[in-house]
């Protein structure tokens, strides 16, 4: 598959990650890729150059995930990231938009879009592109996820209808971490009603 990157082969990039990720962090990532373009191609983008975007915001998109403490907090200091409140309190989530910062800095990742969908993969946004919402969705729902209930009604609604599921999506995940007593970001809740409003959901 070709990749979008001005600096490396896809081989190049799969090798770096391999190095980067445990093996099923590794398997979640090329899971991801795939059922990008597999949602890409369901909804009518079927071009090569679609689809190695799709590829590449998947296989990247958990590339900050496995960093150390350390290695994480060297690079939100030599990239000035900033952090919010919740982020800060919740570093796992730190990931998004670190990912997206090395996705650039060390996978040679330029497209603007792909960053970006790389940056609201956890918690989505109100209003995601296109590419946006497949990452976040995709994310969710490949196969090498553990099976949740709503998964054999989820996973094909997302093939024919992407903002109902999305919507789906989030309020499964807001519900998840309400239950588990978890600070959830402004950006789930906006995109949430976003999505309700959109798609008629109640
Ligand atoms: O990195 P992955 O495990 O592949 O998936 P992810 O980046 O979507 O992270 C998944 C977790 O993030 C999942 O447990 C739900 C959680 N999450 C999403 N939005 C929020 C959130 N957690 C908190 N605390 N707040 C949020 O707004
Ligand atoms: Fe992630
Ligand atoms: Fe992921």
């Amino acid at each position: 598959m070709r990749v979008c990157s001005d600096k490396y082969t896809d081989r190049e990039i799969r090798e770096k990650l391999r190095k980067k990720l445990d093996t099923g962090r590794y398997e979640h990532s090329l899971g991801v890729a795939y059922t990008a373009c597999s949602l890409f191609m369901a909804h009518g983008h079927g071009e090569i150059s679609d689809l190695s975007r799709a590829y590449t915001a998947g296989i990247l998109h958990d590339c900050a995930k496995c960093l150390t403490d350390e290695e994480r907090d060297k690079y939100i200091r030599k990239y000035q990231v900033e952090l919010s409140d919740t982020e800060q309190m919740q570093p796992f989530l730190i990931h998004a938009k670190l990912g997206a910062v090395l996705a650039k800095e060390k996978y040679g990742v330029t497209d603007p879009e792909i960053l970006s969908a790389i940056r609201w993969h956890t918690t989505g946004c109100a209003g995601m592109s296109f590419l946006e919402a497949v990452i976040f969705s995709a994310d969710y729902i490949e196969p090498n996820r553990k099976m949740l209930p709503m998964y054999p009604a989820l996973r094909p609604l997302l093939f024919s209808d992407l903002d109902r599921a999305v919507c789906d999506i989030l309020r499964y995940t807001i519900a998840h971490l309400e239950e588990k007593g978890q600070l959830i970001e402004e950006h789930t809740l906006e995109a949430y009603e976003y999505y309700k409003k959109l798609t008629g959901a109640d």
